[in-house]
């Protein structure tokens, strides 16, 4: 019996200073296995009278126990300690900085649209959105252009096939985002300050033409609106995009059927070794279409335009983007190069704020 109890003690030390899943079997083998010590005193107890048989069996039985609980104790241990370590040596730091291996960047075009959200933001403008296949009344006759208007014509929009009209509605891709507009003045009870940026469709393709690009308008309706919070509104937006003090804006009188007076805005620019800086007078560039809404446009909408009176605007996103961050070629914008987007694109962390500057 001590001989079993030390016997016992032995092969606990051997387990316990087994180092890993091998040597703990190699002692299962040597102990427990077919020809294993323990396994060898059991098969003995057959040669013995049932008496003695009996005693040494129960005592057999108590180390071929302890020994078999100790092995599987063991290989848990070692178990759970290989875990811990492949978790450790996988782990990974959730919280360190993206940089410096940043690998996709923020398009400009998705960058000069949060730049545009920032800064009407903070004139009260709400961001509207709405389909882009839209209908022909939405598009054209709520906005009060006649069936003649050559923007109406196949050359210019792109038209779904007549069969799929409804109601005698056309479907078509926009051809700006002015029918979002249209939609929130009749969803919304005025007073309304919106921009509506987003993707437009126009049968048009060159150097400086693609077929899809990128617009905002905005619209306010309200009571006693008139030109001069139009001016007010684009020359504090103007200032704020283009982070310049000293800017002068350029109304020029024009024509759009959805507004009346209409005007063409240019910015004074300057030369400056080469290239053409916003602020000066020294030359003028075109960048936005604005006017007061056209009473009949109010009144398609279900609004009385003896009450209510509004400004709108509209402008290229991507054009803005190539004045602000000299890019010269449209058509790159819409090519996927990831040389360059590597080279114009923006850290998905430099999100643009009025606070902390709406520039790159
Ligand atoms: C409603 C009423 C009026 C939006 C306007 C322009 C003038 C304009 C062009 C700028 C460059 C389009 O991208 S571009 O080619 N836009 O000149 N847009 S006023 O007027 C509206 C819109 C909606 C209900």
């Amino acid at each position: 019996m001590s001989d079993l109890s030390a016997e016992q003690s032995e092969w606990l030390a051997k387990i316990a200073a087994a180092s890993d899943a091998a040597a703990v079997e190699a002692l299962r083998v040597a102990a427990l296995g077919k020809s294993g010590a323990i396994t060898q005193k059991l098969k003995a107890l057959g040669q013995m009278d049932p008496e003695a048989r009996k005693v040494a069996g129960a005592a057999l039985n108590v180390l071929r126990e302890a020994v078999s609980a100790a092995l599987s104790a063991r290989k848990d241990s070692l178990e759970a300690a290989e875990l811990d370590a492949k978790l450790a040596a996988e782990a990974v730091d959730v919280t360190l900085p993206v940089e410096p291996a940043r690998l996709g960047t923020v398009h400009p075009v998705s960058q000069v649209m949060d730049e545009l959200a920032e800064i009407f933001a903070d004139l009260g403008f709400a961001v509207a959105t709405g389909p882009e296949i839209e209908d022909d009344w939405h598009n054209f006759t709520a906005l009060n252009i006649p069936e003649s208007h050559p923007a109406r014509a196949m050359h210019d929009t792109f038209y779904f096939p007549e069969q799929l009209a409804k109601e005698g509605r056309r479907f078509l891709l926009r051809t700006h985002t002015s029918p979002v507009q249209i939609r929130t003045m009749m969803s919304q009870e005025p007073p309304i300050r919106i921009i509506a940026p987003g993707r437009v469709y126009r049968s048009d393709s060159d150097a400086t033409h693609t077929p899809m690009f990128h617009q905002v308008e905005g619209l306010v309706i309200d009571r006693g609106i008139h030109m001069g919070h139009l001016k007010w509104t684009l020359e504090t937006f103007i200032k704020a995009f283009f982070e310049v003090d000293d800017v002068t804006l350029r109304f020029r009188p024009s024509y759009f059927p959805f507004t009346e007076p209409s005007a063409e805005v240019d910015v004074g620019c300057s030369w400056e070794g080469g290239t053409l800086k916003i602020g000066g007078e020294s030359s003028w560039l075109e960048i936005l279409g604005s006017g007061m809404v056209h009473p009949r446009v109010i009144s398609a909408c279900g609004l009385d335009p003896e009450e209510w009176q509004g400004f709108a605007f509209g402008v290229g996103i991507d054009r803005l983007a190539m004045l602000k961050y000299g890019m010269t070629d449209l058509r790159a914008f819409f090519d996927g190069d990831v040389r360059w987007l590597k080279h114009y694109g923006f850290s998905p962390l430099a999100v643009p704020t009025l606070s902390g500057g709406v520039g790159a």
